[in-house]
């Protein structure tokens, strides 16, 4: 049988008919709001679309009822248990379908999961069902600009923007907000983060009405907007002599502002900032801290219910490579951590995950567990700017899994994921993988990770194993081709692991791009990456006799990383400087493991690509030919990173290869 898939589509493919037609054929809806005529809409188009059931949306006595909890109880007299905000319950009864949502976007969410699990064929009489999100703040922010160029973007032009202008097709925006509303995401920050880009225009009068035509898009899909700002508005906009956050005319510009904002989009989320981070603009430059830089532009948000997003990413970009006393590790936390407990109750802090910047093997940062009376939000990349730019498969909730599953050792409940359920981490945000490409983003396999993102912001204690044959299912159609894809994605982080930078050294990626090896690309840059690879040794001493780095972790941790016996081994390099015949856990150098790595690495893309071979007469030719092609081009890489990471230590060592493979001189 072929596969035949509508890429555009993503997770949401034909399907044959499914057995409770008779009871979907009708869609009813008692009570009147957006939302919820949306949700009954989607319901009955898709199903009309997808399941080959003409279904219609009627009055109280359809065979399916879609409705909030408290209003089917009052209005049928049900009993439907209440659950957590945002959450449903799904009951199917020979009789009825009832899908209702604790509040109306609660419904929403439960009819994608009624129509994501009636096409994995787990939708059956009986069936009940309650979920709801683990955290309330489930996120996207986009970087793209104006221009209508994406940063960091791998899928074609901006959703959003052409040539200076917010320019878009709506139905393409109203197929995405589709899509983030199937998976739970529920705010989406629109406006770049560099430059004079949208940051600055969207707020000005000449625009808002463009944001307020998006917004509504995005409405009746529970999606919220919020705004990427600059820092520097009051003095670029405003015209002010400062943007002094302690100043009386700044503060009062940005409620100005802010009261502006929201006369066109009233329920807007708030706003992201990226400030001090890479030359932006931020409260250094008045010499004033993170927190009073945060609190004059929350306190803006505030009276409308806004919260500011307010990035960690504030580290010094401009290091000298001689000065070994700066660890652009430590800054995040250096920066942030003596500020816990003096931001505003609208802040939100969004830290990177790693202390370093998304990077394929880093340690998970140590501001999480540690700031504790303090909100924020973990933060991942989507786009695979580091992870093979969606060239190369690279399955993202594996990496997401052990991030999730890092113990931060303070208190009770202390993993990430526990952290994360018991609302002491407020939330997730990520940069998206999409853009105008047909099939959003790129390399096909990779819709996989923004629906893992909204999977695992929504349950952090799904497996990524889960997710993969879950979307697998939902996207291919036949069981033998799903099957074959979830392993693919399973197999690539672990392979991509491999070819890339060894152990956790990080950054040997090419400057420019971020796509292929450059061994020392950053080695004499100001940014503050080294791994300082010398003839005897490789990696940097992170320990309490080095950079410090380390005690920055609750006391376990800070031994476990500290001590390169019970380090992990694939992070020892990140913490440890090396010699290069330092004995491993399996017996072999730390050269030889990095050369088999590398051989490994290689030889697991090449059989990835056999694997996707082996699919030929069972796809539609555009999937097969465009993923196969991306095969091919991430061998090409795989193959470039093999070779000049093991030429290049082979070089600086003289020490051959165990095996005697071919290694260039
Ligand atoms: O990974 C880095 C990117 C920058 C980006 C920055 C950030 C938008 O290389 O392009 O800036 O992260 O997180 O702000």
């Amino acid at each position: 049988m072929i596969c035949n898939i509508k890429e555009y589509d993503c997770w949401f493919q034909r399907r044959a008919s499914v057995p409770l037609a008779r009871l979907l054929g009708s869609v009813g809806l008692l009570e009147q709001s957006l939302v919820l005529e949306n949700a009954a809409g989607e319901l009955s188009a898709l199903l009309t679309k997808n399941f080959a059931v003409l279904s219609v949306v009627e009055g109280k006595d359809a065979g399916t009822l879609i409705g909030t909890i408290p209003g089917l109880n009052a209005q049928l007299g049900l009993k439907l248990p209440s659950t957590k905000p945002e959450g449903f319950v799904i009951k199917v009864s020979d009789t009825r379908v009832i899908i209702a949502g604790q509040d109306e976007i609660g419904a929403l969410y439960g009819v994608y999961r009624f129509l994501a699990l009636l096409a994995l064929g787990k939708i059956n009489v009986g069936t009940e069902l309650i979920d709801a999100p683990a955290t309330q703040f489930r996120s996207l922010t986009h970087w793209d600009n104006i221009s209508g160029d994406v940063i960091r973007g791998y899928a074609g032009k901006s959703l959003f923007y052409n040539n200076g202008r917010v320019d878009y097709d709506e139905q393409r925006v109203i197929d995405y907000a589709r899509l983030l509303a199937s998976i739970g995401i529920n705010r989406l920050a629109i406006g770049g983060t560099f430059g004079p880009g949208p940051g600055q225009l969207l707020i000005t009068e000449s625009m808002l009405p463009d944001v307020a035509r998006l917004a509504a898009l995005f409405r009746p899909f529970g999606v919220k907007l919020l705004l990427n700002v600059k820092f520097s508005a009051p003095y670029t906009l405003g015209k002010l002599p400062t943007a002094d956050p302690l100043d009386a005319d700044v503060v009062a510009w940005w409620k100005e502002r802010a009261d502006l904002i929201y006369r066109y989009v009233p329920d807007l989320a708030g706003f992201v900032v990226k400030a001090d981070s890479e030359m932006e603009p931020g409260p250094f430059d008045y010499g004033r801290n993170h927190a009073e830089g945060a609190n004059a532009l929350a306190a803006a948000l505030a009276p409308h219910g806004g919260e500011l997003v307010w990035r960690c990413f504030v580290y010094n970009c401009a290091q000298d490579w001689r000065d070994q006393s700066i660890d652009r590790a430590r800054a995040a936390y250096d920066v942030f951590k003596p500020l816990d407990g003096m931001f505003a109750d609208n802040v939100l802090l969004q830290v990177k995950f790693g202390p370093y910047d998304f990077q394929v093997l880093e340690p998970v940062s140590p501001l999480f567990g540690a700031l504790s009376k303090t909100r924020y939000t973990l933060e991942v990349q989507v786009t695979q700017e580091y992870t093979g730019q969606q060239i190369d498969l690279c399955y993202l909730p594996y990496k997401w899994e052990r991030i999730l599953d890092f113990d931060t050792r303070y208190g009770p409940r202390s993993t990430l994921r526990e952290l994360l359920i018991d609302g002491k981490i407020s939330g997730v945000g990520a940069i998206p993988n999409v853009g105008l490409d047909h099939n959003w983003t790129g390399h096909t396999l990779a819709q996989a990770n923004l629906y893992g993102y909204g999977r695992l912001c929504w349950d952090p204690s799904l497996s990524a194993e889960q997710i993969a044959r879950e979307w697998s299912a939902l996207t291919f159609t036949d069981a033998s081709v799903a099957d074959t894809v979830s392993e693919l994605l399973l197999r690539s982080y672990p392979a991509y692991e491999k070819y890339n930078a060894p152990f956790g050294v990080c950054f040997m990626v090419t400057p420019a791009g971020h796509y292929g090896p450059n061994i020392e690309g950053y080695e004499f840059s100001p940014w503050g990456t080294y791994h300082r690879a010398d003839r005897f040794a490789i990696g940097i001493d992170r320990t309490g006799s080095g950079t410090g780095y380390v005690t920055q972790y609750a006391p376990e941790n800070a031994a476990l990383f500290g001590d390169p016996a019970t380090c992990p081994e694939q992070l020892i390099l990140f913490f440890h400087r090396l010699r290069y015949d330092y004995v491993m856990k399996n017996g072999q150098t730390l050269l030889q493991n990095i050369y088999n790595t590398h051989f490994e690495g290689y030889d697991e893309v090449k059989h990835m690509l056999e694997l996707w071979k082996g699919l030929k007469d069972w796809l539609d030719e555009h999937t097969y030919s465009s993923v196969l092609t991306r095969f091919e081009r991430q061998l090409a890489n795989a193959r470039e990173w093999r070779d000049q990471i093991n030429t290049y230590f082979w070089r600086k060592t003289g020490i051959t290869d165990a095996h005697v493979r071919k290694i260039y001189e």
